[in-house]
Order: structure tokens, then sequence, then C-alpha cells
């Protein structure tokens, strides 16, 4: 049998198109950032695993379900009904559910019947993640221009993040994370006092935080880090660095806004940090709990507030966008896949 032997000629035209290539290849993996922000840090994380595909429709679905039974504030029937389709929407996905009753007190001293509700993957896993939102909706609208007195629908301020934390669990029990993962939906976050009022009190807001923070679900419960969603479903949300994320846990910041980036998302997740913005749920859980937790949160550096929507009657299902919930929600499956 003849052997075949490359002449130098043919031996340096191999090696080329090897070159070549690999060269095209490494182009291909590595998508392209898509960017409007000038100060865009450039991507560390190369995905060991593909993420599933997180659906923007399945999200606003459940948000339209949360909204549908009125308003979910504390004492009332439509929180009672809304508390019992979260269990059951968790249960059904796979995870194992703890409903955690606690009464707290309110600022103008209403006692709350709350109810923070924790749904868990991989239990046997002690490397967990931590995903966070508030399902309780405001009792009033303080920044209305009418119908102050009466309660929000909370579509964005309670019912994004919950929605998104829904679809991830749905997609959960799609395929399994390597990670051990708790969804703690937090009640009693809304609740706050009214700004202005001639004798503030400290602490009245994330009440259902606290007392989780103070009593986990489990004795000694901890996770390696916490991500928090807050108002994340509005038409071209941006979400900022905000100090409490960035004092406590500049690492995850770092983290998942390169993921975002690298998914193309530096429009709703630019690498820019903004002042505090409000006390939110992620204050106890890194205060109390010790647990390094990060805020997404909408906020509007250039007027310095959050949307115009907020804490009014406009925050209904019309602002709510698919596209943003997609972005946020794929840009926490990714993390979480590549953990
Ligand atoms: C305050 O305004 C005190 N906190 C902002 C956090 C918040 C309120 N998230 C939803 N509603
Ligand atoms: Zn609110």
């Amino acid at each position: 049998m003849a052997k075949k032997v490359l002449s130098g000629n043919m031996k340096t035209n191999l090696i080329t198109v090897l070159i070549a290539s690999s060269l095209l290849m490494i182009a291909c993996v590595e998508e392209p950032i898509k960017s409007t922000s000038n100060n865009t840090v450039p991507p560390k994380e190369v995905y060991n695993i593909t993420p599933p595909n997180f659906s923007g429709d399945s999200a606003y679905q459940f948000i339209a379900e949360q909204v549908a039974f009125g308003p979910r504030v504390p004492n009332t029937e439509a929180h009672k009904q809304a508390a019992i389709y979260l269990e059951e929407k968790l249960t059904s996905y796979g995870a194992r559910v703890i409903v955690q009753e606690a009464i707290v007190e309110a600022y103008n001293g209403t006692k709350l019947n709350i109810k923070n509700i924790i749904g868990s993957y991989n239990l046997e896993n002690t490397n967990r993640v931590l995903l966070m939102a508030h399902w309780d909706s405001r009792p009033f609208a303080d920044q209305a221009a009418s119908d102050r007195d009466k309660a929000i629908s909370g579509a964005n301020d309670g019912g994004s993040g919950v929605g998104v934390l829904l679809e991830i669990a749905r997609q959960f029990q799609l395929k399994n994370p390597s990670v051990g993962v708790d969804i703690a939906l937090f009640d009693a976050e809304d609740y706050g006092q009214p700004s202005g009022t001639s004798n503030p009190k400290p602490k009245t807001w994330c009440l259902g935080s606290q007392y989780w923070a103070k009593t986990p679900h489990r004795p000694n419960y901890t996770a390696k880090y916490g991500i928090l969603l807050d108002m994340v479903g509005a038409a071209n949300a941006v979400f900022t660095q905000e100090a409490i994320s960035m004092y406590y846990a500049p690492q995850i910041v770092d983290k998942v806004w390169n993921v975002a980036a690298k998914l193309g998302y530096t429009n709703y997740f630019p690498f820019m940090q903004t002042a505090h913005v409000g006390e939110d749920d992620h204050l106890y859980v890194n205060r109390i709990a010790k647990i390094p937790s990060i805020d997404i949160i909408q906020y509007d550096a250039t007027t310095g507030a959050f949307a115009p929507h907020w804490h009014t009657h406009d925050d209904n299902m019309n602002i709510i966008d698919k596209n943003t919930l997609k972005a946020v929600g794929q840009v926490v499956l990714a993390t979480i896949y590549n953990e």
C-alpha cells in the first residue's frame, strides 16, 4: 500500500486551513455583544451549559393570574387566595414548599397576617442560590393623583418578580439545575409608611423579609448568594447597580451584569451605579441573614426616581412588557445554570 506523504506545501496549506477554521469556530461560539452603553465591560463568563429558554409569555401569564385576584393586601380575601395559588404553582413545578405564617405589626399598629412562601429545589445540595421577590401589593396609592386610599394592582410592583420566578420554577421542572435553589416569595414588603408623615418610623417596609431573616423557614438556612427581583416587568426598564447591592455583594452584581452583557442585554443592565434607591428585601437578607444579595430593580437615573407608575393605579397589566420579563428571566436562568 502506498504511503501518503504530505509535501511541504500541502502541510503549510493544511496548517493554514486548520488555523483559519479554528478562528472561525471561536468567532461563532463567542456571540457578539449588543450594546448601547459606552461603559460596557467585556464579559468574563463562558458558559458550560446552555440554559433553558425562558418564556416571557409564560411569565406575563403568571402576572395576569396574580393581578386577577385583586390587590394582594395582607388581611384580605385576594391575599388569601393568591397565597394558595402561589403555593400550588410552586408545588406543581416540583418545588418543596414551606409556607411560613406570622403576625407582624404595620407602622399604623395593624396586625398583619402574613405568609412567606418558599419553594426549594435540590434540597440535598448545600451549594444554594436564593431567588426572591415580594408577592404582596401596596394597600394604598400614595404616589397617585387620585384614589390614593385604594390598593394598587401591583402588576409590576410585586407581580412581575413573582411572575418571573414562577416561570423559572417551570423551567427547573423541565431541566433540573445542578445547584440547589430556593425561591422565596416574601410578604408585606409594600406596607411601608407613606413618606412625608409627621412622625416617620424606621423599618416599616419589608416586614416579611425582616421576619424571615430573623427566623428562616429552615433553621440555619444559608445560601451562597441571593438575587431579589423587584419591578422587573415594565417596558424599556433600566436596572442600575444600586448601592445596597454594591455595598454587600459587588461580586454578585458583577457576575449578573456580565451575564446580561454576554446575552446582549446591556440596554436593560447598563454598567451604571446609582445611590440608595430605597429600602428593599435584600437589605435584611444581607444585614440579618448574612447572605450576600443583590436587587434587580428598575430605577431611572435621569429622573432619580422609580418609574412614573410606581405606587399609582397605572401599575397594572398595561405597563407590563414581555421583552423585559424575558431579559430578566433569561439573565437569572443563565446565572443559575452557569453555577
Ligand atoms: C422604598 O421606597 C422605601 N423602597 C423601595 C422598595 C420598593 C417599594 N419596592 C417596591 N416597593
Ligand atoms: Zn412598592
